[in-house]
């Protein structure tokens, strides 16, 4: 049975933002843009009925509201992960006090690395994206944890985009919302696909949150596939997110 999600946490962006990491070369990235662009997100979140907690920004580490990669959370237990990229580490000690209100908390440890965006969860069942922030090590840690919960997992190597949720997302009602790249995987066998095309492989982050879909604004065919799943589309602007190699996705932790 598909996630009820109640529960938002998310952290506003720090006025050093734009010395977070990143690859894309698409320009110089604007506090005031990316502030309201956050507001907006955290605006649409509460206006489909969650719960959303805001923390403080965390000036130490511009990536800090990528919160998504600092856990992996189920409904049984908090997995705090320790993130591939080594500017980034220590982000996840700011995460573990809120997450203790939540649930049973326990860690990744070395020399294991995992983002929360390689870690998509379809039900009880866990894709782990192998890439240059999760290793075989930190999978296989997360791995044996989920499974002592009563889930399954399996490892999928990433070959594009930052992490494995740049590439694959679920929407619900066993269907996944893919890049071409990843669209032939065999994992990905057994699955409704909404394939995105080349030019707008980044609409392929596009979250879904209880029968809504948020999607970023400027991807029309994308849009129109989405449509036609009949849920209710919400468009968010993410040029500025995206100009730090982030996505919807990265900009909380739901459960
Ligand atoms: C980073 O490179 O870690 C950040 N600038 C972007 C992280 C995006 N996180 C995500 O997609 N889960």
């Amino acid at each position: 049975m598909d996630t009820y999600f109640t529960t938002a946490i998310t952290r506003t962006p720090g006025k050093n933002f734009a010395e977070g990491l990143t690859t894309s070369n698409i320009g110089a990235s604007s506090y005031e843009v990316i502030f309201k662009q956050h507001s907006a997100y955290i605006d649409t979140l509460k206006a489909i009925g969650l719960e959303v907690i805001v923390l403080d920004e965390q000036p130490d580490y511009p990536d800090a509201h990528f919160v998504e990669d600092t856990c992996v959370v189920t409904p049984d237990v908090a997995v705090i992960t320790r993130p591939g990229a080594i500017p980034r580490r220590g982000e996840e000690d700011t995460i573990e006090p809120v997450l203790d209100r939540y649930r049973i908390t326990t860690r990744i440890a070395a020399p294991g690395t995992l983002d929360g965006g390689d870690v998509l969860r379809v039900g009880a069942h866990f894709f782990i994206g192998l890439t240059e922030r999760t290793n075989e090590d930190g999978a296989g840690q997360l791995g044996k944890i989920l499974q002592e919960y009563g889930n399954s997992w399996e490892t999928m190597p990433v070959g594009a985009g930052l992490h494995l949720k740049s590439s694959v997302n679920y929407l619900g009602n066993n269907i996944l919302i893919v890049t071409e790249e990843c669209a032939d995987k065999e994992v990905l066998n057994g699955y409704g696909k909404i394939i995105v095309d080349m030019d707008e492989a980044y609409a392929a982050n596009t979250l879904w949150i209880n029968d809504h879909l948020i999607t970023p604004a400027g991807f029309p065919r994308t849009r129109k596939k989405l449509d036609a799943l009949g849920m209710h589309v919400i468009e968010l602007d993410m040029s500025e997110v995206r100009k730090m190699d982030g996505g919807l996705t990265c900009l909380s932790i739901r459960f």
